[in-house]
């Protein structure tokens, strides 16, 4: 286990945890789980959220404030089911809610929301990003002001439907021994509304410099992408899904190519691991979930931060999370 962890809110069950810190201090954007009462399946159908709340703390070990509903499903235009993980970005003093969601084909659209304020509330566009598709947008703001968008979930999320960003008929994952199906990243427009390029593929390399294989299930990508910046490189880091581990590559640029670097943190109680990077107040955390306090219901999870250590070299030590 982490040498130092703390559960953040008991009133509601949050997962996907994207923090950022904004005029100093710490926003925090997660999924808000509910017991809709449908079955688990691999499709994640059980996944059924209706709303999101923002979070924010003055210090680590304060309290934390729940600023209440940002945004529901009811507001949204275009809106069939399922509001998964969600990430914020700030530019010119406005904010820049960016959020999954089913169309009514059912299909994974992402869609921006825009507030004043941080917390919220944030008013939805009338339609989602055009060209955009699959699940968990992460959105990183480089050194130089620009605004990049790195997405994708295979399985429920749906990037195994996709080749080269159009859809395809009966999309599968590749056979074992083919490269893993990548995540995307995109710049996105001045006006931080629309890609401002096609995405492109998030390419994780192996030790040899070898695309990392679909078969490769411990290492390969599955899902909840986030970068961060240390050092002035560039750490991807994201879920292995099945395999249930958070791990991380290095780069020298926003678009990679990453290398493969290590485990971040070992299975959670719980089928999903999600989480973010910050830096606040001159040290590093990591923010996941997991399913401790539902006794294990793995639609029900609970976010949490523990400190996020680094080595000399700026390779990340490996964290327990506590499951199996
Ligand atoms: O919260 C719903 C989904 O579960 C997220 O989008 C995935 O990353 C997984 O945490």
């Amino acid at each position: 286990m982490a040498k130092w962890t703390r559960y953040l809110v008991p009133h509601l069950y949050t997962a996907d945890p994207h923090a950022h810190v904004f005029d100093g201090k710490l926003y925090i954007y997660p999924s808000h789980d509910i017991d809709a009462g449908i079955p688990e399946n691999d499709n994640g159908d059980h996944f059924a959220m209706r709303d999101y709340h923002v979070f924010s703390m003055e210090d680590i070990e304060g309290d934390v404030t729940d600023h209440g509903v940002a945004l529901k499903l009811e507001d949204i235009p275009w809106a069939g089911r399922q509001l998964w993980d969600c990430d914020c970005a700030c530019k010119d003093g406005k904010y820049y809610l960016y959020f999954p969601l089913k169309d009514r084909s059912d299909i994974f659209r992402i869609g921006v929301a825009i507030s004043d304020k941080p917390e919220g509330p944030f008013v939805p566009q009338e339609v989602p990003m055009a060209g955009s598709y699959s699940i968990d947008p992460c959105v990183f703001r480089d050194e130089d002001g620009s605004h990049y968008m790195y997405f994708g979930g295979i399985w429920g999320g749906q990037l195994q439907s996709y080749r080269n960003n159009q859809a395809v008929e009966n999309g599968k994952e590749p056979a074992d021994d083919e490269p893993a199906l990548p995540p995307r990243v995109a710049r996105l427009r001045d006006d931080m509304l629309q890609f401002g390029e096609e995405p492109r593929a998030v390419v994780l390399l192996d030790e040899q410099g070898e695309e990392l294989r679909a078969g490769d299930h411990e290492r390969r990508f599955f899902e909840a992408a986030w970068m961060h910046r240390y050092q002035g490189n560039y750490y991807f880091s994201y879920s292995t899904g099945n395999t249930q581990k958070l791990c991380y590559a290095v780069g020298d640029n926003p678009y990679g190519p990453f290398t493969y670097q290590g485990v971040i943190l070992t299975p959670v109680v719980g089928w999903t691991t999600h989480h973010s990077i910050a830096e606040f107040k001159g040290k590093w955390y990591l923010f996941h979930h997991d399913s401790g306090p539902s006794g294990g219901k793995t639609w029900l999870r609970s976010m949490k931060v523990c400190e996020l250590v680094y080595r000399d070299d700026g390779t990340i030590c490996t964290m327990d999370g506590g499951g199996e």
